[in-house]
């Protein structure tokens, strides 16, 4: 059996290393951090101010449900949501037209599942869970998840709602692609979750940025991107400009910077500094990753105003709206 050890790498984290010996889910021996393996603190944390989604997966977690549960089913309600044009029924389509959705799932056991480019599929997040659970693979794209979603009984169901395609008729006389910050990339959920157990999940879903090139994948539906979780550390979600988020691995690299003992709200800020020190010049692009550490505590950051994220836990519902932000 091979045994290592994570040690903290900040001096400031020094002091929390005291061995806290546990057997991970590879049989081997891994001390981690003191302060991440107090006590089990149920949550549902979230993108933007989901109260509904947020309330949803609170309701799993308080009944026992399992954080996988919890995730699957806030997001659920997002993907529902005619109004949000973000996510799901009623999300923005591409120049061509077309709504495609983009979703991923997590387990605690590191298992996932991502669709990629799905059409007429209302809860993608639920076709992703059943990659993740009913074959051995972790992404299917386009035609091929929707026929597998087919098979597994979901319902051909038409995406584009009349506010939605009159919008995007409108936008066609221009055609001008220019996201708007905050307007445009808003209201992708990213959701995660820590069951009684103690378990992390998560989930991510999208319809992507707005008339987007037919085909164009964000990080949303990309593990390591859009959603990371590592049972033994945390977990991260990210919203706003997909490509960045790729560019950096922004979730992944946030519970990396977790593991290495900063608390959520230092990992978030050091992945959206990444991002932007590869992009000096640019002030024109939002992008915001919260993240959950084992204990439950949260963090959330952002390069421009605007962004929000929400909290459920014992402590009740927090719109956590007066976030920091890079710049102003
Ligand atoms: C994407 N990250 O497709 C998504 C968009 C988003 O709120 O977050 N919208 O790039």
């Amino acid at each position: 059996m091979q045994r290592r050890k994570f040690l903290k790498n900040s001096t400031t984290a020094a002091a929390a290393v005291i061995s806290v010996p546990f057997i991970n889910s590879c049989q081997e021996e891994v001390t981690i951090p003191k302060k991440l393996a107090k006590t089990i603190r149920p949550i549902a944390i979230c993108t933007w101010n989901f109260e509904n989604a947020t309330a949803k997966a609170w309701q799993v977690l308080k009944e026992g449900g399992s954080s996988l549960d919890a995730v699957q089913q806030g997001a659920m309600i997002e993907e529902a949501d005619v109004n949000n044009q973000t996510v799901g029924v009623g999300g923005r389509p591409d120049r061509d037209g077309n709504v495609t959705l983009d979703a991923c799932i997590m387990d605690k056991d590191g298992n996932c599942g991502a669709v990629l480019a799905m059409q007429n599929i209302a809860s993608p997040v639920s076709v992703a869970r059943k990659v993740m659970e009913e074959t051995p693979h972790v992404m299917l794209a386009g035609k091929g998840a929707e026929k597998f979603a087919y098979e597994q009984g979901f319902e051909k169901t038409n995406l584009l709602t009349e506010q939605s395609k009159k919008e995007w008729l409108e936008w066609k006389k221009t055609s001008q692609y220019k996201p708007i910050i905050n307007i445009e990339n808003h209201d992708t959920i990213g959701i995660l979750a820590i069951d009684k157990k103690g378990d992390i999940s998560g989930a991510c879903t999208t319809s992507g940025m707005g008339y987007k090139y037919a085909g164009r994948v964000g990080d949303s539906p990309i593990i390591g991107a859009g959603l990371f979780v590592d049972n033994e550390i945390g977990a991260a979600t990210a919203t706003g400009v997909g490509e960045e988020v790729v560019r950096t691995v922004g979730s992944f690299l946030i519970v990396e910077l977790m593991r290495q003992g900063k608390s959520p709200q230092e990992a978030c800020e050091e992945g959206v500094k990444r991002i932007m020190a590869k992009n000096k010049d640019r002030t024109d692009f939002q992008i915001g990753f919260i993240a959950i550490n084992k204990n439950g505590e949260t963090g959330g950051y952002c390069i421009q105003p605007g962004f929000t994220y929400r909290t459920y836990s014992e402590e009740g519902h927090i719109d956590n709206s007066s976030m920091s932000f890079l710049k102003g």
